[in-house]
């Protein structure tokens, strides 16, 4: 018989700028915070490294651009449920965005975690727009197969994603100099409670 228990949320963020073409903006990419749960009975401790100052500035529609997540679980619990929470700010440089969401251009593209370098094409398994990301409260990464089985305790799993600022055909010159500042946040949960 099962004993259901909620020992522990993990939370880690990582915050990434996206500074378009013509802002001359240094733009950065770090490991922002982290929160741990300690309990009695066990922990769990998810942290987020994107080790490397990653450079995403001066970027064009048709720009792609692959980035890692290293996420850990120092806990000495398994995390079974992993969400992603995000949101971003634009600043519109030449204050003529109109109502248009530099957010809606931007796509997410989720990447098999066998991708290592070169054309993306044959390992994306999903994609949403920036927009629709900040829409879904809680986006799921491991039925979407990012993180399938979610991460034991212990041990580390790397989420890698493609930001593709799609190239819509149109004129897209009103966000040039723009940037966005993006703040992803990973919650984790733990399983069911067994019994022990
Ligand atoms: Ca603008």
């Amino acid at each position: 018989m099962g004993i259901k228990k909620t020992l522990g949320l993990g939370i880690a963020s990582a915050a990434l700028g996206l500074s378009l073409i013509g802002g001359g903006t240094f733009a950065y990419f770090s490991d922002t915070a982290q929160s741990t749960a300690t309990f009695a009975a066990g922990t769990l401790d998810l942290n987020t490294s994107p080790s490397e100052i990653v450079n995403l500035s001066n970027l064009k529609p048709g720009d792609i651009a692959v980035r890692n997540f290293t996420l850990q679980n120092s806990g000495t619990l398994d995390i079974k449920e992993l969400k992603l929470a995000s949101a971003y700010t634009v600043t519109d440089a030449g204050l003529n965005n109109a109502g248009q969401d530099l957010g809606d251009h931007f796509k997410v593209k989720l990447l098999k975690d066998t991708y290592v370098s070169g054309d993306i094409t044959n390992f994306v398994i999903g994609e949403i727009s920036l927009k629709d990301l900040k829409n879904t409260a809680n986006y799921d990464l491991i039925s979407t197969g990012a993180l399938p089985g979610g991460i034991a305790a212990g041990q580390s799993k790397v989420f890698k994603v493609a930001f593709v600022f799609v190239d819509n055909g149109q004129d897209q010159n009103v966000f040039q100099g723009d940037k966005l500042d993006l703040t992803w946040t990973f919650n984790a949960k733990q399983g069911l409670g067994e019994l022990k």
